[in-house]
Formats: structure tokens, sequence, C-alpha cells
């Protein structure tokens, strides 16, 4: 049966003597509900700016504009799909798709999953019903313990088309990338996120029109409610290397894009074109301004009032810490350059350790530890066992015990600085060097596991992290971190706390030294052990103490099973 409902077509009406004026808003997706005299897109002549409304109440479908295109009277907009009267035919195909999430606005449809079993109407075999049940929603999957995650990268856009398992956007959580994968083969014909978007599990992503088998029903292609439309994100690929380069300077051209002046501000922001205008122009983002207008619109005051408070908070900021910038150089002035975009990792590293680096008051510790009868015990070890025994399980455990002794060499504190947060677990981050930069694995309970079980743990993390796989969750919750350098080389060094962690621990590589026993001259295996601490927390007393119980765990770890 045909679908009967009504298309009414939307052109661009009248609009004076213009001819190619740019869109600079679209302010609705396909498949979007909209009233009567809704704004649809925002046209920009010299100088005003030009709100097109919907002529009726109704589904937007066949989007045909996006920003920056340029468009005169009669160009096409969208069609509408009357949501209002319905002929024998649009109820039945209506009953049939129950489950279709094209019908409904993105907040609802993103609570139905599209592969749901009907199980109060079962799909008619009428071809509406085929159609509607070729429409799906791709929702966010199972993306572990976080929750609005920024999208990163679009990868697709309305009019796609998409194969199964192709990679439709990219989604960040602090050091890790994941790409949400196409369930199916199909053509993109709706967005409902952008760029910078934050999103969780369930959130509606895209709308899918399916183009294998029309005839196949999202019901039968799915068995279960609860199954996730998109594959398992623990399967889902992170991104090595090479391509973080590249995705890092594609992010980094979105984002200039959208800081410039042609950037589009958010459109469920509460403001007129005007606002929007002036706000675009400075590169302001609406959605962080405070509308003081009629039901809280946006006004041109409260862009310019939020302006002046970010202005003032930076230099604020910036006479707070003292630091005068570094002025830019144009190097090629004496010799040839090259520039190359940093990770992804790297910026967000270089960040956080400006951060700490900033917020907390280091002072370094130092210390050699005797690992002679260790590292006799770790060779033999090794003869024997199955698993592979480093210096840092060893570390890692004595460590911990250090912790339970001196517990606030594991504690936080907190963010206005009244408090000192203790913390009755033990998961303890190690530095781990990638090809991408640094980060820091978290190895979680120390305090319950044994030598050999941290050891596999840090491997298999060390691992992960050198491909690039490790998951959020994996990278979180550390109470104290470990940098070693003892595999590479060199001594004494300051490591720079992982705040809001108040120690850390550098390790250096051991070397044979001559050590005096009150007699003689012994060749001892000694290793270099930097404790940097916050000095707001820790007093330089409490830091030789714990740093000394270390080297007398470490010297002889049968304290450590004590
Ligand atoms: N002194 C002497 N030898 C040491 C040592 C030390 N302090 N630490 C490790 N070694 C030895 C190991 O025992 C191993 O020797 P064997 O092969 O004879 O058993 C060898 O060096 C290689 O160890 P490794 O580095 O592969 O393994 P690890 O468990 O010691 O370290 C990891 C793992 C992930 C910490 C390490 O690979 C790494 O990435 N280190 C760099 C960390 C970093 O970048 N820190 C700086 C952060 S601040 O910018």
């Amino acid at each position: 049966m045909a679908d009967a409902r009504n298309h009414m077509k939307v052109d661009v009406p009248d609009i004076g003597d213009y001819s190619d004026v740019p869109v600079i808003e679209v302010l609705v997706a396909n498949g979007e509900s909209v009233e009567k005299d809704q704004a649809l897109i925002v046209l920009e002549s010299e100088k005003s700016t030009l709100e097109v409304p919907a002529p009726s109440a109704g589904i937007v479908r066949n989007l045909k504009l996006k920003v920056d295109d340029k468009v005169s009277q009669g160009d096409a907009i969208c069609e509408l799909e009357s949501a209002g009267e319905k002929t024998e035919s649009t109820e039945a195909a209506e009953g049939a798709q129950t489950q279709t999430p094209s019908s409904v606005p993105a907040q609802e449809a993103a609570a139905v999953s599209p592969d749901s079993e009907p199980d109060a109407e079962p799909a008619s075999n009428d071809d509406a019903a085929a159609q509607a049940a070729g429409i799906e929603v791709i929702t966010v999957p199972d993306i572990g313990d976080f929750d609005s995650v920024p999208v990163i990268e679009l990868l697709v856009a309305v009019g796609d088309q998409v194969q199964a398992e192709q990679a439709l956007l990219v989604l960040e959580s602090e050091k890790s990338t994941l790409e949400v994968p196409s369930p199916k083969a199909g053509k993109v014909i709706g967005l409902k996120v952008k760029l910078d978007d934050k999103v969780s599990k369930g959130d509606a992503l895209l709308e899918l029109e399916v183009t294998t088998g029309g005839k196949k029903s999202a019901a039968k292609a799915a068995p279960t409610k609860k199954e996730s439309p998109v594959s398992n994100p623990a399967e889902a690929p992170f991104r090595k290397e090479k391509e973080a380069l590249k995705s890092s300077a594609q992010a980094l051209g979105a984002q200039k894009s959208l800081e410039s002046p042609s950037k589009s501000p958010d459109s469920s922001a509460h403001a007129g074109p005007a606002t929007r205008k002036f706000a675009r122009e400075l590169g302001v983002d609406l959605i962080g301004v405070k509308g003081s207008g009629p039901k809280n619109r946006i006004l041109i005051e409260d862009v310019q009032k939020h302006v002046k408070q970010r202005m003032q908070s930076s230099v604020v900021t910036q006479k707070e810490s003292g630091i005068p910038p570094i002025p830019a150089q144009d190097f090629s002035r004496y010799g040839q350059i090259e520039e190359v975009p940093l990770s992804r990792i790297r910026k967000l590293s270089a960040k956080h350790l400006q951060r700490s680096w900033l917020n907390v008051p280091h002072v370094t510790q130092n210390d050699e530890v005797d690992v002679t009868e260790l590292e006799a015990f770790r060779k033999k070890a090794n003869q024997e066992g199955d698993v592979k025994l480093t210096l840092l399980p060893f570390i890692i455990k004595a460590v911990a015990a250090a912790l339970k002794k001196y517990p606030e060499f594991g504690s936080s504190l907190s963010s206005d600085g009244e408090r000192l947060i203790m913390k009755h677990y033990c998961h303890i981050g190690f530095a781990a060097d990638t090809p991408e930069g640094l980060v820091v694995p978290v190895v979680k309970d120390v305090w319950s596991k044994g030598i050999e079980k941290l050891a596999k743990d840090c491997a298999d993390l060390a691992a992960k992290a050198r491909d690039a796989k490790l998951k959020p969750d994996e990278m979180r919750g550390g109470c104290f971190s470990i940098s070693s350098l003892g595999g590479i080389g060199g001594s004494h060094f300051t490591p720079i706390v992982n705040a809001p962690e108040v120690a850390i621990l550098g390790v250096s590589r051991g070397v044979m030294k001559p050590v005096w026993d009150g007699s003689q001259f012994q060749p001892r295996l000694m290793v270099p052990l930097s404790l940097s601490y916050d000095h707001r927390v820790i007093d330089g007393a409490a830091a030789a103490r714990f740093i000394v119980y270390l080297v007398e765990l470490l010297g002889d770890i049968r304290r450590l099973s004590l």
C-alpha cells in the first residue's frame, strides 16, 4: 500500500531583491516535528538575517540544505509530512511502525530501540510496514561507565550511503577515542548530533534508511529489545597512531571552522537571529550563555555580559598564575622547519601536566634502594615461573604497603582545599610510554593482588596502552602513580604529580655501586627513587618517612608479605 501521508514542499519565500543568500543556520533535522511558524533555517543577506518559518506543522523530511549553502527564492528547503489528519492507510502504516523511530522526535526515538520487537502489534506484510521498518535510529551503544562524551568527528553527512560496520562518528572520552560503526548498510537521512555535542548511552545519533531488503523489518533483524543496534564498544576499534594523527588534524580543522565567524551556534539555544549573528561574529557558543529575556531567551546584552565575564576570568587566571606568555616566533627565519600536528593524547597530557605543575607545589625527595637481593629473586623466579616479573610489580606492591602505612600519600585534596579525601581502596597508576604519548593505566585493588597477578596486569595494561586500546575505565581512579624509566636509563628525575593525586614515585635505572657495609665496600645494585609530592598535603618529614619505608620494603621483599 502506498504511503498516503501528505508531503508539503517548503521553498525559500520571497526574500526581496536578493539571490544566492547563504544559509547560516539549519534549525531542524530530518524526522523532527515542527510547529507552524517555527523557524526552519536562517538566511543572511548583507545587513540582516531572516528566519524562514514552517508554513504548517509537520515532520521534516528530505531536508535539502546545510549551513553555507546559497539559496534564492523558490529553492527547495525540505518537505513537511503532515502530522495532522490521518487517512486509513496512514493509520495502518503508523500502526505497523510502532517501533519506527523516524516518526518520533529524537528524544523519544532514543528511548525506543530500532531493533525492538513489536510485542503489541506485529508488522503487517504490506509495503507501508516494510518501508516504515526500513528507517532506523542509530543510538549510542554501551560505552562503559561514562556519560556526556563529546562527538569529536562526524564521518558521514545526510545523503551518504554507508556500509555495515562503516564508522559513522567518533566519540572521545578522556584519552581514548571510540568509533561508532553502522550496524547495517543504508543511507543517512538525518543527523541527530553535531560536532562537540555530548552524548550518553542510548542517545540518538542519526537516522538510517536501511537499504538491504526493504521488506525485512527491523524487528526480524534483531532478536531482542535490549540488544544494542551498534556493536559492542569493547570490540569497536580504538584508533592507532596514524589514524589518531590524521583525525587530530581533521578535528583541528573542524574545531577551527567551528570557532570561525561562520560558526553556526547551537540551534537549541533560545535566541533570535540578531543575537545569533552577534554571537557568531564573536565566536560565542550560545549554549553556554544564560538568557535573561522572556522564556530565558538570550539577548544581545546576555552575550555581551558573557564575553565580559569570560574576559575578566581569563585575565584573573593569567594574573594569578603570573605567567607571561611565550612570544610566538617565526622559526623559519633561522632555517627550514616543518610543523607536525600533536596527537590527541599528547595534547591532552600536555594540558593535564601543565595544570598539575601550576597547581601543585612540588617537592621531590630522592633516595636509592638496594635491590641486589630482589634482583636475584626476580631472575630465579623468571627462570622457574610462567609470568615474566620485572621490577615494576614489586615496586607497585611496595608502594601499596607504604600507602597502607601512610594513607595521606594516596589521598586527594578537595577542590576548595578544605578537606583531605582519604581512600579506602588502593589503585595505582603507572606511566606507560606509547607511540602517541604518555598514558597512565591504573592497576586496580593492589592490596588484594600478589606479585604475579600485578605483573600480569601491568603487562596487559602496557600492551593495551601501546595499541591505544585502553578503556577510559582502565585509566581512572588512581590513588598514586609510578613513573618507571628504569628500563630505559638515566638517574634521578622529577616526576610531576598526577593531580588530583598528591604523590608520584619516579624510578630510574639501577646500577651497580660500591656500598660501604661498615667494614668494606660491597657491589650492590642500587635503584634511584624520586618521590614528588604535593607540599600542601604532605610534609617533607612524612615524605622522607615514606621513601625510607619503601627502601626498607624493596631492600628486603620478605617484608612485603608481612
Ligand atoms: N633498573 C634496572 N632495570 C630495570 C629497571 C630499573 N629500575 N626497571 C626495569 N628494568 C628492567 C626490567 O626488569 C626488564 O629487564 P629484564 O628484561 O632483564 O627482565 C627491562 O628493564 C625492561 O623492562 P620494561 O620497561 O619492559 O618493563 P617494566 O615493567 O619495568 O616497565 C613500563 C613497563 C610500561 C612502565 C615501561 O615499558 C615504560 O613504558 N616506561 C616508560 C614510562 C615513562 O615514559 N615514564 C615517564 C613519564 S613522565 O614523562
